[in-house]
């Protein structure tokens, strides 16, 4: 901390990341509208779109087929996971030249601290932008960036003027700045949360911020001080090195939706293999097993049994696997997403987590 007990927390996050990079390694895309993501064919769905491709309202998570359809001239691109984990580890590197308390969020994002390397000649303006120059130099690619001294402000500041974004708070002016912004910027309320209170006449951050104490409690439960303190720009929560795993799992979206349970339990038994390969390295016994299961017709949902022994066997995981999978086999039911993982690998017994699967 500083002499007057600041931290000074930078949140960086790379722009368009994956349609950069497809942009940077062949540059007959730069400047058009890049999509990445699976062929309109196969019922693909975008991952990320080149800010040129934005403006025709393609974004994330949107089918294939619809972004083609709003922009015909944009040009489709398979993804390919490991050159960005290349291009995320060379970025992640470049945040490791600065400051030794780097905490990734995903492969490319991450939180900074950099109170350390804040001097009266080296304010955290001078820091972010040589930060944004480095990561240009080796990369070549552009990344946003917000600076606060907490890290859910420096988040949403990082988010504000994307592309090549950068935004300074100052100390003292986090209320002020989150004030006039929608209540749905803030982490951690999600867009069902933000419809509901803005129905309420809360719209702004600001108006969370300035509902009185005990409403935060009757409003939101538990998390009712967190929120407010939220709100109001309080968040003393540091930035951690050591990234707690909370759960594994490994999921698959078929070519073709499957019914057919023999076919479904053989990809249950590869991915189970996987899972329980993952958790016997990092010596991670847990006692969650959950599957995830995706319909035709996209609705997703999860089931999850609890052991009263935490494991790493792999056919443990797949009995429990298959009796949470079995129960939901229906004639004519058919699948076109199948997941497991095991979590609840704390020592003290846990409520099941919801499981925020990734591929492995
Ligand atoms: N991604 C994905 N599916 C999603 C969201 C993201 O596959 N539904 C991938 C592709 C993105 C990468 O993760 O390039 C990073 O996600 P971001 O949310 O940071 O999005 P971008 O970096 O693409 O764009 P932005 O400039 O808004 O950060
Ligand atoms: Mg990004």
């Amino acid at each position: 901390m500083d002499a007057a007990g600041r931290r000074y927390i930078i949140h960086a996050d790379l722009d368009a990341f994956y349609a950069a990079v497809e942009q940077l390694d062949n540059p007959d895309l730069a400047g058009k509208p890049v999509i990445v993501g699976g062929s309109p064919e196969n019922r693909g769905v975008v991952a990320t779109a080149s800010y040129e491709a934005r403006v025709f309202g393609v974004h994330s998570a949107m089918p294939m087929s619809r972004a083609v359809r709003l922009c015909p001239e944009g040009i489709r691109v398979s993804p390919r996971f490991q050159r960005y984990k290349e291009i995320s580890d060379q970025v992640m590197g470049t945040f490791r030249d600065i400051t030794d308390l780097v905490e990734p969020m995903s492969m490319d994002e991450a939180y900074l601290d950099i109170t350390d390397a804040v001097e009266e000649k080296n304010p955290p303006l001078a820091i972010a932008i040589d930060l944004k120059a480095r990561v240009h130099d080796k990369t070549g690619m552009t990344v946003s960036i917000g600076v606060a001294t907490g890290k859910s402000v420096a988040k949403i500041a990082s988010d504000l003027q994307k592309p090549d974004g950068l935004v300074v708070v100052q100390p003292g002016e986090e209320a002020a700045f989150l004030s006039p912004l929608a209540v749905g910027k803030l982490p951690g309320v999600g867009p069902k949360t933000a419809e509901r209170l803005r129905q309420e006449g809360v719209e702004t951050i600001g108006q969370l911020a300035d509902m009185p104490p005990d409403w935060h409690q009757r409003r939101f439960g538990k998390r009712g001080d967190w929120v407010m303190h939220r709100a109001r720009g309080i968040d003393h929560d540091r930035v951690s090195t050591e990234r707690e795993t909370k759960s594994v799992s490994a999921e698959t979206t078929f070519a073709n939706d499957i019914s057919d349970p023999t076919e479904l339990r053989e990809v249950l038994v590869r991915l189970t293999e996987r899972v329980a390969k993952q958790l016997e390295r990092k010596g991670l016994p847990g006692r969650t097993v959950s599957v995830k299961l995706r319909l035709a017709d996209f609705t997703t949902f999860t089931r999850q049994a609890t052991l009263l022994v935490p494991t790493h066997e792999e056919s443990e995981i797949l009995e429990q696997g298959w009796r949470l999978l079995s129960n939901e086999l229906t004639p004519g039911r058919s699948f076109r997403l199948l997941g497991i993982g095991v979590s609840g690998f704390g020592a003290i017994q846990q409520l099941p987590l919801p499981l925020a699967m990734t591929e492995v």
